[in-house]
């Protein structure tokens, strides 16, 4: 029998004059913001005065009832997180010392408790004093990424919460998760693993159960689809059941894209007659994984089968949704993840420098049929792997959590660390050291555990890696690769095609978020790219001036702070969608496309496509055309205006259609035309046709080629090219119409352009509405219809709509 003690504490510390009354779980940020006792640490530069708080320690208490009956049993005290420093006391008494944010911590608590009222005390201790005297103890300096506190690597919390390029630096604490009183007056299941063998014929499970015995009871396994009973079996319940389970013609897991989902409940009791004393009821997917790494042309590949199918996984990077943990929740979780698949992904990079996710997100992506990449949470940093007690430490996490998400079927494979190999290329200090505890910890002591945890789940020694022991880890013709030279080196966006990654796990551009989220943490006189606001929420040490010099290469020098929040989005759309087209061009050589970053955890300049607010950024839209499982590309060669017409099929169905080929000038005289009928393979991406256009350099300025993708009667793909930089282009301002239609809750919008129309944006005012695309193109003689629903009621003179022109 298990209660949870949530809800009501009181907290006190001699950081306030008085006891507070507080939820649990909550955070210590969280409290004393919501008392009114601190300034949110996100509006302006808060971020910089509001860490005096987590100098000092932090009482949570709360009180409940033992019953006579109950203390006759085991009764255990569980919590299932706590960040991070802290000790636990049962009357006074303590319990525990704990030190792990990604622990669940269990303890058997029947010599503290009393029958009656008992009182439980969590004294959260000062982080930032901790990792000091960590540091101390070890006499060692360790690279730890530059924009973080340093010293981080001390102590098993979150990374990013000690700041990162993207994140503000407070490492903010308390009770995260669960506390609940638990009486064992009968059999347990501790654990449920699930192994499998399955091809299209048939699976084989194997289901092995730990119990935790008090008494005689019967272990029962029941397997479902939908309402059916698939199979079910009872045995004595020991420590250890085995059952093994045959399901014929099974309904697999399928990825979004590659069929349904299918999940099959699993349901195991111990019960006794007909009292049941302890259930796991979940979810399961039937589906054959794995990673392929054979020797090729190029080198050695690297990608993912599921069922038998190679898939190409595109998607994102994933960090924490919020530095103040409290402020999560699954809807928040569950849109993100709806966000992804509406857009076209198909994949979720897990980071390593955040937190293991929770159960919740994890069933999302199981019922959505989305492909996780998982990272254990190590990152940027080297650790001091001499020490026994941190060893022991991450032992534990990697096991608890492992065993925690190893039986979901979105889990595609689990990889060590985030860029700790490659991270010996940034000069890391104690060079030597470094090596030796990165070689044992990352490539021995981690690797054994996993054997123990998950030998059936494909391991990855580190993000990028090309198999370890430092031997190039970037290599574009092995592993999996982070690509940084645009951005961090400057080099132009051109140079991702100078690359052909095998799988690419990380590449991005930044921009601002939109004006509303820019509203929400600057005032007026802050509206500047340069002012100390807007520079406290960059962290990027590079600062604004990057996204400034990207945008100065491709466009005119903008009119106004909006533009330039504009345009900085505009330029990271295109350049992302620049590689990923680059590298979608290339299937079967790369069959990974994973940007950096999804999300963002406070409003912030960041290579985020959608933003804390759950805005989307003109990257969003484009990664639903550039992630589109059919895709029309165009890869145009500026200097010699050469063009490849190219396209990519990563559905399991062959089709024929015809590609329409438009070269015209920008005010959309059609200077000639083109239909090519087109036969594409099933999971194949084809050269439909080259060409190159001999134009003199002021001909260029005022030439655009538009090309369509049309299968049975409709456009499926399409995109459109120019031969000089837009801020050479000789742009007409467009005369922009629409036709507004209504139906219910249900807009559609109907564009058309007198002259090529670029980015155009659609905004309505006082409304935050995700549009089926927005920062399109326009293309005379051609119509685009734009859908959204809204329950507001939407009139046109709320409407306003921009594009390029309008941004300088
Ligand atoms: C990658 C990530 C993060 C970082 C990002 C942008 O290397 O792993 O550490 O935020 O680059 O610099």
């Amino acid at each position: 029998m298990k209660k949870v003690l949530n809800g009501l504490w009181k907290v006190s510390s001699s950081y306030l004059s008085e006891s507070l009354d507080v939820n649990v779980p909550g955070s210590i940020y969280n409290d004393l913001i919501t008392n009114g006792l601190l300034e949110d640490p996100y509006y302006r530069d808060n971020e910089y005065t509001t860490n005096e708080c987590l100098k000092y320690d932090y009482t949570y208490e709360t009180n409940f009832v033992v019953g006579e009956d109950d203390l006759k049993h085991r009764v255990y005290l569980g919590f299932d997180g706590i960040d991070t420093i802290a000790s636990i006391y049962v009357n006074d008494k303590l319990l525990s010392n704990v030190e792990n944010q990604h622990r669940r911590y269990r303890f058997l608590a029947n010599d503290f408790l009393s029958i009656g009222e008992n009182n439980l005390k969590i004294v959260i201790h000062p982080i930032l004093e901790y990792i000091l005297n960590e540091r101390e103890k070890s006499g060692l300096e360790y690279y730890t990424q530059v924009d973080a506190i340093p010293n981080f690597n001390f102590v098993r919390k979150a990374h990013c919460m000690f700041g990162w390029d993207w994140g503000p630096k407070i490492p903010d604490g308390g009770i995260n998760k669960d506390v609940y009183l638990e009486v064992v007056d009968g059999n347990v299941i501790r654990d449920v693993e699930v192994l499998q063998d399955t091809k299209k014929e048939l699976s084989v499970i194997t289901v092995n159960v730990d119990n935790e015995i008090v008494n005689e009871t019967e272990t029962v396994i029941e397997l479902y689809y939908e309402n059916d009973l698939v199979y079910s079996s009872k045995v004595e319940t020991s420590e250890k059941n085995k059952f093994i389970i045959e399901v014929k013609n099974p309904k697999l897991w399928n990825p979004v894209g590659y069929g349904d989902p299918n999940l099959y409940r699993l349901v195991i009791k111990n019960e006794q007659e007909l009292n049941v004393f302890s259930v796991w009821d979940i979810k399961i997917g039937l589906r054959d994984v794995k990673i392929v790494q054979e020797k090729d042309q190029y080198g050695t590949s690297f990608y993912l089968k599921v069922n038998g199918t190679p898939i190409f996984m595109k998607g994102s990077n994933y960090i924490i949704e919020d530095s103040i943990l409290p402020r999560t929740n699954y809807q928040r979780t569950r849109t993100l993840l709806e966000d992804i698949i509406k857009c076209n992904h198909n994949s979720i990079r897990i980071w390593g420098g955040a937190l293991y996710p929770t159960d919740y997100f994890f069933e999302i992506c199981d019922e959505l049929g989305i492909l996780v990449w998982e990272d254990l949470m190590f990152a940027c940093c080297y650790y001091d792997a001499t020490n026994k007690e941190f060893l022991e430490n991450i032992r534990l996490e990697i096991i608890d959590n492992v065993k925690r998400i190893r039986n979901h079927p979105s889990l595609m494979l689990i990889c060590g660390n985030n860029e700790n190999e490659l991270a010996l290329e940034w000069n890391p200090p104690n060079r030597e050291i470094a090596i030796r505890d990165y070689l044992y910890m990352c490539e021995e002591f981690i690797p054994n555990v996993m054997k123990e945890v998950a030998p059936h789940i494909f391991f990855w020694l580190s993000s990028p890696s090309s198999g370890g022991g430092f031997d190039f880890p970037n290599d574009d013709s092995r592993g999996d690769m982070h690509y940084w030279g645009v951005w961090h080196s400057m080099e132009p966006i051109e140079a991702y095609r100078n690359y052909f990654p095998r799988f690419m796990s990380e590449y991005g551009l930044q921009s601002f978020p939109s004006i509303e989220t820019i509203k929400t943490f600057a005032i007026e006189e802050d509206m500047n790219i340069f002012s100390y606001v807007m520079e406290c929420h960059q962290k990027n040490v590079s600062c604004n001036e990057k996204i400034f010099g990207y945008i100065s290469k491709m466009f005119k020098f903008p009119n106004s702070f909006e533009s330039l929040i504009y345009l900085s989005q505009v330029i990271q759309a295109k350049g992302i969608k620049y590689c990923a087209e680059h590298l979608r061009r290339n299937y079967g050589r790369c069959m990974g496309s994973i940007y950096w970053q999804l999300n963002d955890c406070w409003p912030v300049a960041s290579w985020s496509s959608i933003d804390y607010y759950g805005r989307y950024k003109a990257l969003q839209y484009f990664s639903k055309k550039f992630y589109s499982p059919i895709l029309l590309s165009l890869e145009e060669d500026k200097k010699d205006g050469k063009l490849v017409v190219n396209v990519n099929n990563e559905t399991l169905n062959d089709f024929v259609g015809r590609v329409e080929v438009y070269a015209m000038t920008l005010d959309g005289n059609v200077i000639w035309s083109e239909n090519i009928p087109v036969d594409v393979k099933a999971l194949s991406a084809v050269n439909v046709k080259n060409y190159k256009f001999d134009m003199s350099l002021k001909e260029k300025h005022n030439f655009s080629v538009y090309a369509r993708l049309i299968i049975d009667e409709k456009v499926v793909s399409d995109n459109d090219v120019e031969f000089v930089y837009e801020k050479h282009l000789n742009l007409i301002k467009p005369n922009i119409k629409y036709q507004l239609e209504k139906n219910g809750n249900k807009y559609s919008m109907i564009f058309k352009s007198d002259v090529v129309a670029k980015f155009v944006e659609i905004s309505i005012e006082g409304n935050d509405i995700k549009f089926s695309d927005n920062f399109f193109n326009l293309i005379p003689g051609f119509s685009k219809t734009i859908e959204f629903e809204s329950e507001a009621d939407i009139k046109e003179d709320m409407i306003s709509i921009k594009s390029l022109t309008d941004s300088f």
